[in-house]
């Protein structure tokens, strides 16, 4: 099952939430920020040990003091016009998320708007390219949200899941 929340992902408890993270995996802010925080401070030393992750590529870690067991980070790209393979390496970053879930079991999982925010990402492109790739994974997950902290991207990703 597909569905949209607008909420703030880590207050969900589910297998896994995915994060916006970037290449270092050191934190940073929007989602990234929300999620260390909330996770706590054992999560940067999980991340340091992992040692980075390339743009289009996700990592796997507890998820600590989140009420989630697991917290998959995606590194999506920064936006640079779209002629970068910006779109490519936003649907790899999904596909690797996924395939990182199924590969511990994961049924229920959550995933921001991946890119959308610090690194500009057009919303609606993103969230055509993130739904076209659920679709693929949907049959093998009891559940998949697209987890959504504004209005804006909530209507989107409703109007592109009615369609
Ligand atoms: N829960 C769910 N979604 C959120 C939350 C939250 N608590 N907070 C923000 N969003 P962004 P990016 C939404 O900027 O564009 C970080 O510094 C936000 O509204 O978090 O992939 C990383 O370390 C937007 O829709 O991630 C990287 O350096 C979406 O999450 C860089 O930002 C993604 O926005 C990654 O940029």
């Amino acid at each position: 099952m597909l569905s949209v929340v607008h909420t703030d992902i880590s207050i969900l408890a589910l297998d896994a939430i995915v994060n916006a993270a970037n290449e270092s995996l050191l934190g940073g802010g929007g989602v990234d920020g929300a999620i260390h925080r909330a996770a706590g401070g054992e999560l940067l030393g999980a991340c340091k040990k992992i040692g980075g992750c390339p743009t289009g590529k996700a990592r796997i870690t507890a998820g600590f003091d989140l009420p989630s067991k697991w917290i998959i980070h995606a590194v999506g790209p920064r936006w640079r016009g779209g002629g970068y393979g910006e779109a490519n390496l936003l649907e790899s970053c999904y596909v690797s998320a996924f395939e990182l879930a199924m590969e511990n079991q994961v049924r229920t999982i959550a995933f921001p708007c991946i890119s959308t925010g610090i690194y500009g990402f057009p919303k609606r492109e993103a969230a055509k390219i993130a739904v076209s790739v659920m679709r693929t994974y949907e049959c093998r997950f009891d559940k998949i949200i697209c987890c959504c902290f504004g209005e804006e991207e909530k209507n989107i990703y409703e109007q592109i899941l009615e369609a």
